[in-house]
């Protein structure tokens, strides 16, 4: 039995989450799987060594009957309770209820009227026409469903950054234990952190080709071999992620990896300037050429800067930005700016608890903050009008601040607790409590929780409404995108961007994986308009603090500094920086 990794178990708990829930079973037993699927997401240990060791109900979510169904899926790759939910229906369910549009009631009606057991079936009765045999759908549900169909078909078969990058991780850890293997260095997508994965990319530098592409082969994690050749092997993991690992010689590493890191726009342009020089430049190396393009010597390529250099590079382009769209410029004139580094973070800045709809405490959270060395964090939970998670009354408000002070005043080395909110905008654009109440907060973030499918102009006008109320310091997910899922508020960002320059009110980079909003392009506009930045994990269990990294690379993507990040400045400069500070200090970062 191959191995499964933590993804590959959270993905089978939320299969069986989302089976029970088209079976109509208790709610509290979905959410049971689904709580746990998402804390193993998080959760920085294997589970496969945790279970050897007896140790999964240390993790949070697991309890002792979801251990014994998870010891026996590494075992057997499934669990009785899940084969038994796949017999009463399909697991292509599952996938239709991906949709945005289909939820589990629709997909048990699709599925029972129809016999549509797939999305690419669902498709087939949205084209017939036959869709509408189900009741209840009318013309707009129709087209709304087509839409998502269209947005899911668009991202299938790609992974969120947040379940590839740990498996890639481990994957070139394991094969560096190899003797053979003097580095192994994930390329692709994956170095250059987009969002989404369509396949792993290894690089391995090694004198032993046969030997590698047996490790490869023979890797724990490897569910099926695809295909092995001299240089290069295929595998399908156990998470359904392709991994693909080449192995070059260590005088090639750095023209590989400069490749295989793409993007294929990068190269492209890379190609030209190498022609415009009179060279040539590819996976093993950059050569110089002759007239009638034949090799005449080669110039470099054992390291990747190398291949920068020789090409006349004055830096070497971040993995991140290499998109061909300004990066190589700015490189060849040595004009890049230092990008936003993970060791720059001082805090975070968006986080939920017990309060609301979180799973972890006040005190779990500062634990945590301490634990990635955080000078302070802040406590976010929802305002009151957001009635379906319960969000804060006044009292429950006064409740949780003594409880940041007292936290606070007891906390020795520990970080600072910041009193925030996670502020609701309205259908008119006004926010959640008086203003007596909002002036007592340390900042205020606000989110727009409702305006997908809406006129982009009217939720725009509602944000710039928002925008224009002193108390709110931070517009929190400004989009409301979730990647593959729901798509983008059609928000006019530069009239936003403006507003934002304009008042000073920061824009968050909402650093949940499947959020990353304000999303790369996005924030290279807020650059350019001088807007400052704060990331923000939306944590609603501690453990989802770790995922500040995503936002980090979210953030190098969009080109963001280190001096217009809010959470990478002191404590005093972050109040300073806060609308309610009683000056807004210009910036000159004006385009
Ligand atoms: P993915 O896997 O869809 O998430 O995206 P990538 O960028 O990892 O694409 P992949 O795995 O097909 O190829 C890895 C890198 O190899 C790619 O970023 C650039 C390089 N590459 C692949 N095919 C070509 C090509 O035809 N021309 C050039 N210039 N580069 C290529
Ligand atoms: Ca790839
Ligand atoms: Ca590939
Ligand atoms: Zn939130």
């Amino acid at each position: 039995m191959p191995e499964l990794d933590n993804a590959a178990i959270a993905r089978e708990l939320e299969v069986m989450g989302d089976l029970l829930e088209i079976a109509g079973a208790d709610r509290f037993r979905v959410l049971s799987y689904r709580k746990a699927a998402n804390s193993i997401r998080a959760w920085p240990e294997q589970l496969s060594v945790m279970a050897e060791a007896d140790r999964l109900t240390e993790v949070p979510g697991v309890g002792k009957k979801l251990a014994a169904s998870i010891a026996e899926m590494l075992h057997h790759g499934t669990f009785p309770e899940l084969e038994a939910a796949k017999t009463e229906y399909p697991a292509g369910l599952v996938e239709l209820t991906q949709v945005a549009g289909v939820g589990p009631t629709r997909a048990r009606q699709f599925y029972e009227k129809l016999g549509v057991d797939s999305v690419d079936a669902l498709l087939h009765a949205l084209d017939s026409g036959e869709i509408v045999r189900v009741g209840g759908m009318g013309e707009k549900t129709v087209a709304n469903i087509r839409h998502g169909v269209e947005s899911y078909l668009a991202h299938r078969g790609r992974m969120l950054l947040m379940d590839a990058l740990p498996l890639a991780e481990r994957l070139a850890g394991e094969l560096l234990e190899h003797p053979a293997v003097l580095s192994a260095t994930p390329a692709g997508s994956l170095r250059r952190m987009q969002e989404t994965i369509g396949d792993i990319d290894i690089i391995t530098v090694s004198e032993d080709t046969p030997a590698v592409m047996e490790a490869v082969r023979s890797l724990p994690a490897v569910a099926r071999v695809l295909g092995s050749g001299e240089t290069k092997t295929s595998v399908l993991t156990t998470s359904g992620l392709q991994v693909d690992v080449r192995v070059v010689a260590p005088d090639q590493a750095g023209a590989a990896l400069q490749y295989f890191t793409g993007s294929k726009e990068h190269n492209v342009h890379l190609r030209e300037i190498a022609k415009r020089a009179g060279m040539k430049v590819n996976e093993y190396g950059v050569f110089r050429v002759a007239e009638d393009g034949t090799e005449v010597e080669r110039v470099g390529g054992a390291t990747e800067n190398e291949v920068y250099e020789v090409l006349g590079f004055a830096q070497t382009p971040p993995p991140e930005i290499r998109h061909d769209t300004g990066e190589i410029e700015a490189a060849l004139a040595g004009d890049l700016p230092r990008l936003l580094e993970l060791a720059d973070i001082r805090g975070d800045l968006h986080a939920h608890t017990t309060s609301t709809d979180a799973h972890s405490t006040l005190a779990e959270n500062r634990a945590m903050a301490a634990d990635l060395g955080y000078e302070y964090l802040v406590v976010t939970d929802h305002a009151e009008n957001l009635r379906m998670v319960r969000g804060m009354t006044v009292p429950e408000l006064e409740e949780q601040w003594a409880e940041v002070d007292e936290l606070n005043d007891s906390r020795g080395d520990l970080p600072y607790i910041l009193k925030g909110v996670e502020l609701n905008i309205g259908s008119d654009g006004t926010v959640d409590y008086d203003p007596g109440v909002l002036a007592r907060f340390d900042f205020c973030i606000a989110s727009l929780h409702s305006g997908w499918g809406e006129e982009g102009a009217a939720v725009t006008a509602r944000l710039l409404r928002a925008m224009e109320n002193p108390y709110v310091d931070i517009i929190g997910h400004p989009t409301g995108r979730i990647i593959g899922r729901r798509d983008p508020i059609a928000l006019d960002m530069d009239a936003v961007l403006t507003k934002a320059a304009e008042t000073g009110t920061i824009m968050e980079l909402n650093a949940y994986p499947d959020r990353l909003d304000l999303r790369d392009t996005h924030l290279r506009l807020a650059m350019r308009h001088g807007v400052r930045v704060a990331i923000g994990t939306d944590a609603h269990r501690s453990e989802h603090m770790r995922y500040m990294r995503y936002g980090v690379a979210t953030a190098r993507r969009g080109w963001v500094t280190h001096d217009l990040c809010l959470n990478a400045q002191p404590l005093d400069v972050v109040r300073s920086w806060l609308r309610r500070a009683s000056e807004y200090p210009p910036t000159d970062h004006q385009a």
